[in-house]
């Protein structure tokens, strides 16, 4: 299949990578690392597909030489990993040597490999003990997260090309408290709240623990969806605008103004802790980058339910574009349009990055190997919307693939290939996708 993009085609010193985390890919049940809140809930009967956890996954713990090859094979510059907060602290105190050690040694492995290590320090797997004592509704993680970011950091931060604290706000906050959809799996709006608040006052303590040790290049992960209201009556508009603040403007705009949407908080500030205005200044903490996770767009209409009153009182409806295999519709222009937002509302002249951008398909292996020509033309589209946000003085300066490996699609189990490599999830074996050989092509070329 042709493919139009070339390394060429992108400034000198843009950076391509892909992209995994701990929990999805390492195997959890390894290396003597603790329980966490998503294996908590994946206990829990009708919150996984099948009941699946992180247990072994690929086993990349084991099998991590072999992934960093296929990244160098890749002609990939950079790999945007995370740490698993639970395998450097099982109980989410004191440290695990073992777990430190594998961080250490996946460091080395990609600099002998001439691949840029960025790290992610969370990406979901919180330890169970934090999670009693109520996770990310607790004031006190911020604290929790910092004292992890320094013993990580500590050890590691001297080789890292970039970090990020943590990987979408918004899916550590409101997918996960008010939908229900992630673990810990909470349908409450005052946790919710809380969530939307410490979420980005542990950020800015991770930055400003990782700026006391001297580090450089640090950023922050947000996944940003577009909201498109389902038709221009006032009442739809309003409502996609209501969507939009909560899972887009919200972080931004504590980031990077320190305030929050006034559309938001029409219906949080009730349930925000106390005295959340003084937070600002370790929220603002200044960041060197922006990473943008984007995948989708969603179609926004009022709830009309009259059995759901309540705020935010909008539903997603379903759209006309064609979709992957996990129900998302293709939008690539969205992915232009929040690169293009995000300079101009936000973040100026600081570098974004696509840190995260990809597709599942329900991938088959065949004796001829892995065909995913939807993945590769999804690629293709969002990554001329990369380029013209460049050509229109967007200074994006990476673009990272979602993902290296099928792996643990959370809630929805092995089931969802998001993989530039096919995973066989009974023997392990990786299988490059013709996705793979196309970028690895365009990126020598
Ligand atoms: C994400 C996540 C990944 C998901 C991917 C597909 O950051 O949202 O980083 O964990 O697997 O987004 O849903």
């Amino acid at each position: 299949m042709s493919f139009p993009h070339k390394r060429a085609d992108f400034p000198d010193d843009f950076i391509f990578g892909v992209a995994t985390s701990s929990y999805q890919i390492e195997g959890h049940a390894k290396g003597g690392a603790g329980r966490t809140h998503w294996d908590d809930f994946a206990a829990t009967p009708g919150n996984v597909v099948r009941g699946e956890t992180g247990a072994l996954a690929c086993d990349h713990y084991t099998r991590y030489a072999e992934d960093l090859d296929l990244v160098q094979a890749g002609g990939f510059d950079a790999y945007r990993f995370s740490i698993s907060w639970a395998r450097v602290m099982p109980d989410g105190v004191n440290i695990n040597p073992e777990g430190v050690d594998f961080y250490d040694r996946l460091t080395d492995a990609m600099l002998e490999r001439g691949i840029h290590p960025c790290a992610t320090l969370y990406h979901w797997e919180l330890p169970s003990s934090l999670a009693d004592k109520g996770g990310w509704r607790n004031r006190d993680i911020a604290h929790w997260f910092a004292d992890f970011t320094q013993a990580i950091m500590s050890r590691i931060g001297d080789r890292m090309s970039s970090v990020a604290p943590i990987n979408e706000p918004w899916c550590v906050a409101w997918l996960s408290h008010f939908l229900g959809e992630h673990a810990p799996g909470l349908r409450d709006i005052r946790a919710a709240a809380h969530a939307m608040h410490h979420v980005l006052l542990a950020h800015g303590s991770a930055i400003e623990t990782m700026r006391a040790l001297g580090m450089t290049n640090l950023g922050g992960v947000f996944n940003m969806e577009w909201a498109d209201p389902v038709d221009n009556s006032p009442q739809a508009t309003r409502a996609a605008a209501r969507y939009d603040g909560i899972y887009n403007h919200w972080f931004l705009s504590g980031v990077f103004k320190g305030e929050y949407p006034q559309i938001v908080l029409e219906g949080l500030e009730p349930h925000l802790p106390d005295r959340w205005q003084d937070d600002f200044p370790t929220i603002q903490s200044p960041l060197d980058w922006v990473g943008v996770n984007y995948y989708t767009r969603k179609r926004i209409a009022p709830e009309t339910d009259l059995t759901r009153p309540g705020w935010p009182a909008l539903r997603e409806v379903d759209g006309p574009l064609p979709k992957t295999q996990m129900g998302w519709e293709i939008y690539p222009e969205g992915l232009y349009q929040l690169l293009t937002r995000t300079t101009r509302d936000y973040t100026g002249d600081l570098p974004l990055f696509v840190t995260e951008n990809g597709m599942a398909c329900a991938d088959q292996r065949e004796p001829d190997g892995v065909n995913d020509p939807a993945r590769i033309a999804y690629l293709e589209t969002h990554l001329a919307q990369v380029k013209r946000a460049i050509q229109d003085g967007v200074p994006v300066q990476g673009y990272m693939v979602w993902s290296l490996l099928d792996n643990y699609e959370w809630a929805l189990g092995y089931e969802k290939r998001f993989g530039l490599v096919h995973v066989d999830f009974d023997t392990l074996e990786r299988t490059p996708k013709s996705s793979y050989h196309t970028l690895a092509n365009a990126l020598r070329s």
